[in-house]
């Protein structure tokens, strides 16, 4: 493989370069209007312009992407992660003209892309999974009888659904005909399939994901998990390896369970298992990704593996350089998403310029952005500014780290996602590990993020905590340091 393609935008395709480039291998960027003046297109060896600025006028034009490849003589693709990563049908386009898919076969990514078609593939190899149905239900009195037998509260999904999309939660069965029947117009009128099915409700649930990766031979190792529950609105926000929760053992059986989702779709390549973990740390298959996902720079940090490199060795043919016994885990990662939304205004998307944008440096900082000062956030895309990851030997350590690092980063111009970054740093349920993916909701709110404090507070915590450590200084409570913090921290934008 002498040239490949990036059939994305902004961060995931300039670092998706970078790997490239060490690699000895060309790259050819595509382009919207929009983005004439974007990193990537500057970073890319060759870069050509694909069509104006909405996504299916450009980034999703299949046949302008594949026009490019044989103009430019490309040896592959590399989807990034949205537009046309999880594309069956390009998948098949693309090696249909001889060209590599760095990604999995098509028909991974079709039996990924169907929820009941997935529980079916993996049904052999003893995943767990929420009890419920494994088929699309059409009849109202045999799902009523099923959803008791159950056990309300039940949640019902759409088999073409995924990423929340079309779920109902059903809390007692007066309710269950309604709800089923929107459902499923919900789901044919988003989906263009009105397959729907049930499962218990898991009422407080972690999102829990393994990263999996996967050579041409028959090879597969799992690479650690990732938490995910700080999330709102099915968008994730903070993203940690490893889990603060999850055990040697439970790691490896859930280790071993997303191999065997692997396995049962001869899946190729990086991909990520997505489990449910309940309170008392039983998991439950979700769903798998059939992409390199947004967070993967935390499992990067963990296992000292590059994700994109791997991609492309596979997709070369090469076979896995380790075993599952050769994968460690060492000290901790966080990512934050840093997005151009105003946390204080319903993380409403804030477009405009970024007329300052100074990201943070030093040690065990990494940020992977697509932006430069004075650039646009257009409201064509996802308002991602950059991801923020930090390393630490532990936990504690990774959280300090971070939260230096979202002081150092200046933004003007736009409201962006930094000052939730450190609420949620400096909150009690995020450093004792003791949340799920309720914590923006239950404990989200503007008015505790307003760092400009009045004197009279300024002085009052100064004292308080001046008062905790004189009296409390051996009593096991490590965060103490956050309320300390609170005075030498600025206000920003
Ligand atoms: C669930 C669940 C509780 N019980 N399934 C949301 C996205 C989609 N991938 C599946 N999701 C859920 N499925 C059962 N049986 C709760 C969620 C869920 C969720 C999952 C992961 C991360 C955030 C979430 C937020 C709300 C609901």
């Amino acid at each position: 493989m002498k040239k490949i393609l990036i059939a994305n935008r902004g961060e995931i395709a300039l670092r998706v370069m970078r790997s490239a480039k060490e690699m000895g291998i060309e790259t050819v960027a595509i382009y919207s209007e929009a983005d004439r003046l974007s990193p990537h297109v500057r970073y890319a060896n060759e870069a050509v312009c694909i069509g104006p600025a909405p996504s299916k006028d450009s980034y999703l034009r299949m046949d302008k992407i594949l026009k490019v490849c044989k103009d430019l003589d490309v040896d592959g693709i590399h989807p990034g992660y949205g537009f046309l990563s999880e594309n069956a049908d390009f998948a098949r386009l693309v090696e249909a003209e001889g060209i590599k898919f760095i990604g999995p076969n098509p028909e991974a990514i079709e039996i990924m892309g169907n929820k009941l078609a997935a529980k079916d593939a993996v049904k052999q190899f003893k995943i767990p999974m929420v009890p419920g149905t494994d088929y699309a239900i059409d009849d109202l009195d045999e799902a009523k009888k099923i959803a008791q037998d159950i056990g309300f509260p039940i949640l019902i999904k759409a088999a073409a659904g995924g990423g929340g999309k079309g779920m109902r939660i059903v809390q007692e069965v007066e309710s269950f005909e309604e709800q089923m029947k929107l459902a499923v117009s919900e789901a044919t009128s988003s989906f263009g399939d009105g397959s729907v099915f049930i499962e218990k409700y898991i009422t407080s649930p972690r999102h829990i994901e393994i990263q999996i990766i996967a050579d041409n031979f028959g090879n597969i190792v799992h690479l650690n998990e990732r938490e995910c529950s700080i999330q709102r609105r099915h968008q994730k926000v903070i993203e940690e390896a490893p889990s603060a929760i999850i055990t040697p053992e439970i790691r490896k059986k859930m280790g071993n369970a997303a191999v065997g989702v692997a396995k049962a779709c001869n899946y190729v390549g990086a991909g990520t298992v997505e489990f449910l973990v309940d309170e008392n740390l039983n998991f439950y298959f979700l769903e798998m990704n059939t992409r390199l996902q947004v967070e993967h720079p935390v499992t990067e940090f963990i296992c000292h593996i590059d994700l994109v490199k791997e991609q492309i060795r596979i997709a070369r043919g090469e076979k896995l350089s380790y075993k599952q016994q050769d994968i460690t885990i060492k000290g901790h990662a966080i990512e934050a998403r840093i997005y151009a939304e105003d946390p204080r205004n319903n993380f409403l998307p804030s477009i405009g310029r970024l007329t300052t944008y100074i990201p943070p440096l030093g040690k065990g900082v990494r940020v992977d952005d697509g932006y430069e000062e004075g650039m646009e956030v257009s409201i064509y895309y996802d308002p991602l500014i950059s991801k923020l990851i930090v390393f630490g030997k532990t936990r504690e350590k990774a959280i300090s780290r971070m939260l230096r690092a979202v002081e150092e980063y200046r933004i003007t111009g736009v409201k962006t996602t930094l000052p939730f970054c450190r609420f949620v740093m400096e909150h009690e349920a995020f450093r004792s590990g003791h949340f799920d993916t309720h914590f923006v909701g239950n404990y989200f709110d503007p008015e505790k993020m307003d760092v400009d404090k009045s004197e009279e507070q300024l002085i009052a915590a100064l004292l308080a905590a001046k008062i905790f450590s004189e009296t409390k200084n051996s009593n096991g409570i490590e965060d103490q340091e956050s309320e300390v913090q609170s005075n030498w921290k600025r206000n920003r934008g």
